[in-house]
C-alpha cells in the first residue's frame, strides 16, 4: 500500500539532507512531505532543492509554531490513508519505516519505533536514559499498558490517529499521541530500532520538556 511520510524541520540544516536522502532510499513510492517550521538557517532553501522530483512536497511556516503544529500541517497535505513520520536530524532509521508501515497494513493503528528495547545508543546522555527509563515506568502505569518508549519520533499511523484531539504545541506531541492512541483502546504496538547520533544541536530543554511530556500523558489519558 502507498503511504505519505512527514519529515517536520526546524533549523536542521546539518541533517535535513541526509535524513531525507535515506527516506527517499529506502521508500521507494512513498509521498514526502517536508515541512519547515520558520526555520531561520537554510532548512528551507535546502527543501526546495530536495522537493524537485515529483513523489516530494515542501511545506512552510512564515513563524516557528512548533513540531506538532508541522507535523498537522502535513497531514492535511497527506494523500495516503497510512501516514508516518521521522525526524530531520538523522537520529531515526528510515530503514525501518516499511516494517512500521507493515504493522498498520496488518490492522494496527499506530506502530512507533522504540529506542531503548535493545539498549542506549551510544553518546546518550545518563540523564536522558533515566529521564526516558523512568518517563517509560510512569508512563505504563498511567496508560496500564506497557510503553517502553513515549517520545520517539520514528512513527507510523492510520488517518484516524491523525483526527485524535491533542492540545500539545511541539515535542510532546508524541506522548499525547501515544496516551490518546491507548487510551481510545486503538492499537498500539512497538518495533525495536536502533538510532544514531543527531547532527546538529537537540532543540530540547531538559527539565522543562520532562515537565511537558509528563502533563500531555496525563492530558492524553484523562482529558
Ligand atoms: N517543526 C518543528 N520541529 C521541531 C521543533 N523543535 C524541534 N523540532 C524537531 O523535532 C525533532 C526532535 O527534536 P530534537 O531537537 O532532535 O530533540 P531530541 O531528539 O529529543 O534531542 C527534530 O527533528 C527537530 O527538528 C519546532 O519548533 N518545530
Ligand atoms: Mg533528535
Amino acid at each position: 500500500m502507498e503511504y505519505s511520510i512527514i519529515i517536520p524541520a526546524y533549523n536542521e540544516e546539518e541533517g535535513l539532507e541526509k535524513t531525507f536522502k535515506r527516506v527517499f532510499g529506502a521508500n521507494p513510492g512513498a509521498e514526502i512531505i517536508l515541512v519547515d517550521d520558520g526555520s531561520k538557517d537554510k532548512t528551507w532553501s535546502i527543501m526546495q532543492r530536495l522537493a524537485k522530483n515529483k513523489k516530494t512536497i515542501a511545506l512552510r511556516h512564515e513563524n516557528n509554531k512548533g513540531k506538532a503544529n508541522a507535523l498537522k500541517t502535513g497531514y492535511d497535505k497527506a494523500k495516503n490513508e497510512i501516514l508516518a513520520t521521522i525526524d530531520s536530524d538523522c537520529t531515526y532509521p528510515p530503514e525501518e519505516i516499511p516494517k512500521l508501515v507493515k504493522k498498520i497494513e496488518e490492522g494496527y493503528d499506530m506502530a512507533v519505533g522504540s529506542r531503548f528495547t535493545k539498549g542506549f545508543p551510544k553518546g546518550y546522555s545518563w540523564k536522558r536514559a533515566i529521564a526516558n527509563i523512568l518517563g517509560a515506568f510512569f508512563t505504563s502505569i498511567i496508560l496500564m499498558h506497557k510503553v517502553t518508549d513515549v517520545t520517539t519520533g520514528l512513527r507510523a499511523f492510520n488517518k484516524k490517529v491523525t483526527k485524535l484531539p491533542s492540545k500539545a504545541k511541539n515535542l510532546d506531541y508524541e506522548a499525547e499521541l501515544t496516551a490518546r492512541v491507548i487510551r481510545d483502546k486503538l492499537k498500539y504496538v512497538e518495533v525495536a530500532i536502533k538510532t544514531e547520533q543527531r547532527f546538529g544541536m537537540s532543540k530540547l530543554h531538559f527539565f522543562k520538556s520532562c515537565w511537558t511530556f509528563f502533563i500531555a500523558v496525563l492530558r492524553g489519558r484523562f482529558a
